[in-house]
């Protein structure tokens, strides 16, 4: 695709300016846009989607639904929105939650400043006059003294390079680009490859429409279930009575901004029957939580293996063919360096007679035929093929568009051995250009409607203070961002985080640099930090008046 034929002409005027541009209309893109309304700021919102909702405008494949529960992965900065909205299951599922996200747009009346179908391919600073030149798909251009990317942490599907796959005859759907109209696999034989979060959520659904399911597994996957069911009125109440304490802990106190308890022992604290039964209460209970069973699970690989061989005697007692589940038992990572999987119902799936397990890790797929997927010389015949190969995660999206900072340097050149930025929020070079839940923040290593809200915030008080001081400019400074850089690695390496080829890593993505990118520190620690940084008069952050050059910057 050619970037340089949405650039306008030197001599064209662009059409509109604004103060602001903010690319993307997920959660992100559309609590942004409401603060830059509230304090009077000009903006227009560019998604390339044809409506909000971002990821769950995207992922529509069956059995999607978030793994935090609804009444905590819902916005938090409208009271009366908390109060009136009603979830029907402890994880809605996607349905549901885009219909969440079209009310906000509705109630909040977003959609005026929302241009849909339109993609930003470019945006380039003019170092004269302070401004971002923004050049979308429709070949028009504007400008905005602020850019901020909501472009989402995974939101650019990749398509697996198989040899072949553009020769397959039947459908083949991407879960992260998921088409709109129903899809029915009734009688149909379906091929699924891929066993991350998607494909897991997707697998015990498909299994009971299609005639026969063949799963195609490269790495075994740690799974908990969900525990999902109906959300009682109670459950309800009890949220909205205590949302205040709630919200407050998710921001203040929880490492992963979700209220649940903290742990406060060791795995090896504990004995082995106390350990398991804290564990199975873990598992009782349901959800991501499991993880917090112990404060050490993360960290300590002897107190890691107690959690995954909890784990793996689960899937043995599950799946009743000894072989299929030894195949199912992840041996590869330590649990939780993967992003932990949540499902209903996906190991007890491979009991069915109708549903296949082909181990890949060893003979990866040769190539897919016209109709079938072949793998050691078989071919696995099939009607339909679900790629739930994941994403370009955190970097993607901002990669695909062409952004030009302060001397002509483009954001992939500087980021080409990996994303550096200060806090996750600004990267050196690229002045009034603000990304939210970037890597180097806490992101997708928490409930990021949470982290969301508080980037927003975040950018939206730094706006005021810049408007209130006069200020044209901010951007990080280099010794800051190194500084930082820093921080987030050493503080990953104190993990066993590292020790996946997990999406965290790029390690899913040929050729990417293998970076652990999001923030580990938690997100209290994170929050205080990025505070604190603002209470300083944005420390770390060079900001100048519009006559002023810029020199602390480049320093
Ligand atoms: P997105 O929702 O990804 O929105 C970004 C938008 O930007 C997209 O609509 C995209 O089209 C648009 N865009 C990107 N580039 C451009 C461009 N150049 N021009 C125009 N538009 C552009 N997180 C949790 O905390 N809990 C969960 O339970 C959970 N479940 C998930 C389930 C799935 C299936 C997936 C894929 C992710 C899940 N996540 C979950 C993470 C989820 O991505 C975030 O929670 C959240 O929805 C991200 O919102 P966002 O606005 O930052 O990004
Ligand atoms: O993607 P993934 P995802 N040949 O990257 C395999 C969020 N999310 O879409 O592990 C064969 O996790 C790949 O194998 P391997 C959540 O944050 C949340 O499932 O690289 N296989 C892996 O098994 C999640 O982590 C929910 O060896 C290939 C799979 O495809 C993130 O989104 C639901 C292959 C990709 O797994 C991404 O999840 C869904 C190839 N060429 C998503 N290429 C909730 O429940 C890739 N694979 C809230």
């Amino acid at each position: 695709m050619s970037m340089s034929a949405a650039r306008p002409a030197e001599d064209e005027q662009p059409v509109q300016a604004y103060d602001v541009v903010v690319v993307g209309a997920g959660f992100a893109g559309m609590y942004m846009l409401h603060r830059l309304r509230g304090l009077g700021l000009s903006a227009r919102v560019f998604e390339q989607g044809s409506g909000v909702g971002g990821t769950w405008y995207w992922n529509r494949y069956p059995g999607a639904r978030c793994d935090i529960e609804s009444m905590q992965y819902s916005y938090s900065f409208s009271d009366d929105l908390q109060q009136e909205w009603d979830w029907s299951e402890r994880y809605a599922p996607q349905p549901e939650i885009l219909a969440y996200a079209n009310h906000v747009a509705d109630r909040f009346d977003l959609r005026s400043d929302i241009q849909f179908d339109t993609r930003v391919e470019r945006a380039e600073f003019d170092e004269r006059a302070n401004t971002w030149k923004v050049a979308t798909s429709d070949g028009k251009a504007v400008t905005a003294k602020f850019v901020v990317l909501a472009t989402g942490c995974l939101s650019n599907a990749r398509m697996p390079d198989i040899e072949g796959l553009d020769r397959f005859k039947g459908k083949v759907y991407h879960t992260g680009e998921w088409p709109h109209e129903p899809i029915d696999f009734s009688g149909q034989r379906v091929a699924v490859i891929g066993t991350g979060s998607s494909a897991i959520q997707a697998v015990p659904v498909i299994a009971e429409q299609a005639k026969r399911l063949t799963v195609f597994q490269r790495t075994a996957n740690f799974s908990v279930p969900a525990q999902n069911g109906p959300l009682s009125a109670e459950r309800r109440d009890w949220f909205r009575k205590n949302y205040p304490d709630v919200r407050r802990f998710a921001r203040e106190v929880s490492r992963n901004g979700i209220y649940t308890t903290q742990p406060d022992r060791s795995a090896l604290d504990d004995g082995d029957n106390e350990r398991r039964a804290r564990y199975e209460s873990g598992w009782q209970h349901g959800g991501v939580v499991f993880m917090a069973v112990y404060n050490d699970v993360l960290l300590n690989k002897a107190a890691n293996d107690t959690a995954a061989d909890f784990v793996r005697g689960k899937i043995a007692e599950i799946v009743k063919d000894p072989a299929k589940a030894k195949l199912l038992q992840p041996d590869s990572h330590p649990i939780g360096t993967k992003r932990i999987c949540v499902d209903t119902g996906y190991f007890a799936t491979f009991n069915l007679p109708n549903v296949e397990l082909v181990d890949i890790r060893d003979n990866p797929i040769e190539a897919i035929t016209e109709n079938a997927v072949r793998v050691a010389g078989k071919d696995y015949e099939a009607d339909a093929l679900v790629l739930a190969t994941g994403f370009d995660a955190m970097t993607g999206s901002v990669a695909k568009i062409d952004i030009v900072g302060r001397e002509r340097q483009t954001l992939n050149g500087k980021w080409a051995e990996g994303p550096r930025t200060y806090l996750g929020l600004m990267t050196a070079g690229f002045p009034n250009l603000f990304i939210i839940t970037g890597p180097g923040s806490p992101s997708v290593l928490s409930n990021m409607i949470v982290s969301i809200e508080q980037h927003v915030d975040w950018i939206a008080d730094c706006l005021v203070h810049m408007r209130d001081k006069g200020l044209a400019t901010i951007e990080a400074t280099k010794q800051a961002e190194d500084k930082w850089v820093e921080h987030v690695n050493e503080v990953a390496h104190n993990t066993l985080y590292p020790q996946a080829n997990s999406w965290y890593m790029g390690a899913n993505i040929p050729g990417k640099p293998r970076i652990f990118m999001p923030y580990i520190g938690g997100v209290p620690v994170y929050r205080q930090k990025c505070d604190e940084v603002a209470a300083n008069g944005y420390e770390g952050f060079a900001m100048a008046a519009a006559a002023q050059r810029q020199t602390a910057a480049a320093s």
